[in-house]
Parts: C-alpha cells; sequence; structure tokens
C-alpha cells in the first residue's frame, strides 16, 4: 500500500517511519510511505503557505493553491485515491476505519496547520476528514502517523504474525488480558501461579476470565458487540452476583 503524506514538517515523520514495525513494513515493500512538502509547491518568491484570515480575526490560514498544486502534481487531477485531511473537526478515527483503508491501494494525508485550511481545500480535493480524538494537536502530523500505522498494521506480512491485526483487543472485542514475563518475583510482587502451572487450559481459560473482567471493568460497552461464549456469558452474570452482593453489604452497612 502506497501512503502519500502532504505536509509543511515531513523532518518530523522519519524516526518514526525508521522504526521497528513500519521500517520493516517498508523494508519488505509491504508499505511505501511518500512525503511532500507542501512549500515546495508555493510558487511565490518566499514559498509562502499561509495568509491573514478573510474578514479578520487572529490566526493564519493555509492557503489553496500550493496544497492543491501539492495533491495534483502527485496524485493527478482529480486524484483516483480518496483524499484524508487530518482536522479536529473530522470524524473520529477507529479500528473500522483502519481497515477499510487497508484496502486501498493508495491513501493520501493532508496534514492541517495553524488555525485551518482554507474551506476550498475541503470542498474540492478533500474527500474524507479524520480526526483522533477530542483534543487540539499542533497539527495533523502526529495524527497522520496514528493513521499511518495503524492502517498497515492490516495489511497482511505487516506484523510477525501472519493472521495480521485479527489478534488484537479491539478485533475481539475484549481488552487484552495481563501479561508478564520474567522474573516470576519482582521486589515481591509474583506472577499468578497459573501462568507457571504449564497447564495451557488453565492459562488460556484465565486469560480469557482477564480479558472479560477488565472489558467489564473498563470498556462495558465493548461487551455489547463482542462474541461471548455460553461459558464467557456465565462468568460475567458471576461478576455482576458478586457486584450485587458487595452493594448490598456495603447498603447495610448504613
Ligand atoms: Cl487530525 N489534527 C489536529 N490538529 N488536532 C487533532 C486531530 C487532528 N485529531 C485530534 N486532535
Amino acid at each position: 500500500m502506497r501512503f502519500d503524506i502532504f505536509t509543511l514538517f515531513p523532518d518530523v515523520f522519519q524516526p518514526y517511519l525508521q522504526t521497528s514495525i513500519l521500517q520493516r513494513a517498508q523494508q519488505k515493500g509491504l508499505i511505501e510511505v511518500h512525503l511532500h512538502n507542501i512549500r515546495d509547491y508555493a510558487t511565490d518568491k518566499h514559498h509562502i503557505t499561509d495568509d491573514e484570515p478573510y474578514g479578520g480575526g487572529g490566526g493564519m490560514v493555509m492557503k489553496p493553491e500550493p496544497i492543491f498544486a501539492a495533491v495534483e502534481s502527485v496524485l493527478g487531477a482529480p486524484p483516483a485515491c480518496p483524499v484524508i485531511l487530518l482536522t479536529p473537526q473530522g470524524k473520529t478515527f477507529n479500528h473500522q476505519i483502519a481497515r477499510q483503508y487497508a484496502q486501498l491501494e493508495t491513501l493520501a494525508l493532508i496534514c492541517g496547520r495553524y488555525e485551518g485550511v482554507d474551506e476550498r481545500v475541503r470542498e474540492h480535493l478533500v474527500t474524507d476528514e479524520l480526526s483522533i480524538g477530542d483534543y487540539v494537536l499542533s497539527g495533523g502530523e502526529l495524527a497522520a502517523l496514528v493513521v499511518l500505522d495503524a492502517v498497515s498494521r492490516f495489511l497482511p506480512g505487516v506484523l510477525g504474525d501472519p493472521d495480521g491485526a485479527v489478534d488484537d483487543s479491539y478485533a475481539l472485542g475484549l481488552l487484552e488480558y495481563p501479561h508478564y514475563t520474567r522474573p516470576a518475583e519482582f521486589r515481591g510482587w509474583r506472577v499468578p501461579d497459573v501462568l507457571l502451572s504449564g497447564d495451557h487450559g488453565r492459562i488460556a481459560r484465565w486469560r480469557r476470565e482477564q480479558a472479560l473482567l477488565r472489558t467489564w471493568q473498563r470498556r462495558p460497552d465493548l461487551l455489547e458487540k463482542a462474541t461471548l461464549s455460553k461459558e464467557d456469558k456465565a462468568f460475567l452474570e458471576r461478576l455482576r452476583q458478586t457486584q450485587a452482593t458487595l452493594r448490598q453489604g456495603e447498603n447495610d452497612e448504613i
């Protein structure tokens, strides 16, 4: 899969792209990342990419010409692939969107900066707008890396496991069970005995129950959509009973 990233700060991408999974994915030819500096497409002497907003008010707005020129000279006019603008005003990115984008041959990502981007970019160049959560970043660069990373994990072969991201917690619909490695005791804190037992059946059951417990405690909304076995449902019912009993105890004390 090919990613074309349009940004005023291409340098911030390099360290992350040259690390671990994404570096290996590029070496294996599974992903190609092309960074384009929007400033290189400004035609005036000073390569200006922003200007004051019409109508006044503070801040600067990214000019339309360099963005159109960059995207169209790389991808054609109009581009054949989706063109995503990273902005806090976009739809919130998630696991499902990442999986859908992983079906594409090419994805273009435009990183917004300053107070915003000229509205004509949104109206006539961009096909989708994405945010990565309800907070404001100084620019879309970190968000573009988030999207690139999450999408890449769905491509076959990017993870060591040929099954790719299907084992991740959101794919399973549950949060992950707790992980431990050596030493078996650290500062007096012991790894749960069951994990040292060598009994693979008991270990699998413990992990499943821990995943259910954690999801029930932290993200009960995920349980509604998760695929649950009869045993899972029985375990959750026991959790609910225990909690109800505890609550009753608290009330009795009052
Ligand atoms: Cl995509 N961009 C900016 N500037 N801030 C954000 C964001 C994107 N997603 C969350 N906050």
